[in-house]
């Protein structure tokens, strides 16, 4: 039973990694073999598993537990040592980070589609992570889609499915299976970066917070972190337990999709602070009493304040961010005079800054933001910070805002994503524009001028790699900016996403409501690309 049997496989049309991992539809996951020949297009391409340690666990949703067994029969039969599993299978993406990192193993096979939704007519994803605890670079996701191509057996055992549900060790062949608790570890190392004590005492003093883990992977960890070692009450973590279908809802903390939070805080009783983080725990949104955090704000926010924290008392080394972010967290960098990087979408761009200690806290627009305490991002990383930084200042979060733009001027921001769009037609939208860039500076378009336009490529300071054709950018005088881009994450037809952003110096309107501001921005994308006409759609199907 525990002899490695090998079995004839062909190959699955593309099982191409994107922007974090391979995601498809659920049930294209569980096809029979399909889990089987990505799994062994992985070992094979991290050159196999003998004598390896690899941390495996997922977000919970519909088939994690199924695909879990998968995985550590065929790590057993592969030869590797040991796997360390959440219990239950679960474990959060940045907990899963930290574990690969604290016990040195040398990957983690991490089970998630993150913020898009579960059940099995929804989505499901596998990522590989490696030996640093970060998302594995295009060098290793290259290599995995090549064997996909050509796979032709994969082993495993013929052994019934391992109890998950009890702590500790047990045999899997000759691989040992560790089931480990996913909230102990990653807790302790927050109580190493954050003021406990400060925090607790803010919350002791009334100030109010509501979590909403959007019935997906934080709720144990915020339930521990925020309730029991913070002395939240209970109750302040929403919607805390762990759902293989997300409660039916987008588990993607944004105003669209956490809207009854978003409600609650705007509301003339609500609480102080709150915040919501993903489906597999990465992503986070902020909001204070009446306010809105945008992610590009929070990031520049954070790394001014930064230093509150006692895991970042010496300050910070640099900030990263990805190219569509806006850059207001550029002007903090300016100031604190530290490094700034620009990086693609998609956080194994950070892992080498990171890595090279380069850059100190990193972020996405997309509602990702963390450190180098970790190599992923980290939702529930973000909202500690905030409070510590909350505790210390002793201000309110419109306040903190205010005044951050009040030094450093505004940069309002808005995402706008056309989903589902037919991929020709989207296609068509993105080589319009491209085919246009190089006429465009010095052009005037619904009332500004294009001062540059290009597609951004990536030289990556530290291993000298170039990634191509990551996003148009159109950069117009006064600082405003327009990015296009197709999303890397969707699992049907094309998503457009376009970013919109404007520059207001400290004294001029700080004011001004979000989607007003960036009007002219959005006139002047859709006279450059006609991506409305050609898409037939009249809105936006989110704007965060
Ligand atoms: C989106 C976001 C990107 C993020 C990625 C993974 O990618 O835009 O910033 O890194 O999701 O986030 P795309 O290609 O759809 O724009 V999540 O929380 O997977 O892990
Ligand atoms: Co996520």
């Amino acid at each position: 039973m525990t002899t490695p049997v090998t079995r004839e496989i062909t190959p699955f049309d593309g099982q191409k990694p994107g922007t974090s991992g391979l995601r498809k539809k659920t049930r294209v996951f569980m096809l029979e073999g399909y889990v089987e020949a990505f799994v062994q297009s992985i070992f094979d391409a991290i050159e196999g598993c003998e004598g390896k340690t690899f941390v495996v666990g997922g977000d919970g949703r519909y088939f994690n537990a199924e695909a879990i067994q998968t995985i550590l029969r065929m790590a057993a039969a592969n030869g590797a040592a040991r796997c360390i599993v959440g219990q239950g299978g679960l474990l959060s993406t940045p907990a899963a980070s930290n574990l690969i990192r604290q016990r040195e193993a040398n990957g983690g096979l991490i089970l998630s589609a993150s913020h898009n939704p579960g059940g099995i007519d929804e989505d499901f994803g596998l990522k590989y992570n490696t030996a640093n605890g970060g998302p594995a670079p295009e060098s290793v996701t290259g290599a995995i889609f090549e064997n996909t191509k050509t796979i032709s057996r994969y082993v495993t055992l013929e052994t019934p499915d391992l109890d998950l549900s009890a702590l500790g060790e047990v045999a899997l062949g000759d691989m040992v299976v560790e089931v480990v608790d996913p909230v102990t570890d990653y807790a302790a190392l927050m109580e190493t970066l954050f003021d406990f004590d400060a925090i607790r005492a803010l919350l002791a003093g009334g100030f109010a917070v509501k979590f909403d883990a959007m019935h997906a992977v934080t709720g144990p960890y915020a339930h521990e972190i925020l309730e029991n070692r913070l002395g939240a009450p209970k109750g302040t973590v929403l919607n805390g337990t762990p759902k293989v279908d997300f409660g039916k809802g987008h588990p993607d903390p944004n105003p669209i999709w956490a809207k009854p939070l978003v409600d609650l805080v705007m509301s003339e009783d609500g609480p102080d602070f709150a915040a919501a983080s993903d489906g597999d725990g990465d992503r986070n949104m902020i909001l204070g009493k009446g306010v809105y955090v945008t992610p590009s704000d929070s990031l520049a926010v954070l790394a001014a304040n930064a230093h509150l924290a006692p895991g970042y008392a010496r300050g910070l080394a640099g900030v990263a961010r990805s190219m569509p972010t806006s850059r207001a967290a550029d002007r903090v960098a300016e100031k604190l005079g530290i490094g700034c990087y620009e990086t693609p979408t998609g956080w194994k761009f950070f892992g080498n800054l990171l890595d090279a200690g380069k850059a100190t806290l990193c972020g996405e627009e997309s509602a990702g933001t963390g450190s180098d305490h970790v190599r992923e991002k980290d939702g529930l990383w973000a909202v500690l910070l905030w409070l510590n930084v909350l505790a210390v200042r002793k201000m309110s979060v419109a306040d903190i805002l205010r005044d951050h733009w009040q030094t450093f001027g505004r940069n309002y921001y808005s995402r706008h994503d056309y989903e589902a769009v037919e991929t020709e037609k989207a296609n068509a939208v993105v080589e319009g524009l491209v085919a246009k860039l190089d006429g465009l500076p010095g052009t005037g378009v619904a009332g500004l001028t294009v001062e540059e336009a290009d597609q951004f490529a990536y030289l990556d300071p530290v291993d000298g790699s170039v990634s191509e054709k990551q996003g148009l950018r159109v950069m117009f005088r006064g600082g405003s900016r327009a990015v296009m881009r197709l999303s890397g994450t969707g699992t049907e037809g094309a998503t457009i996403r376009v970013y919109l952003e404007r520059y207001m110096p400290a004294e001029g309107d700080l004011e001004i409501e979000t989607q007003q501001a960036l009007a002219e921005i959005v006139l002047a994308v859709e006279e450059l690309t006609q991506l409305r006409a050609i898409t037939g759609r009249a809105e936006p199907d989110v704007m965060t």
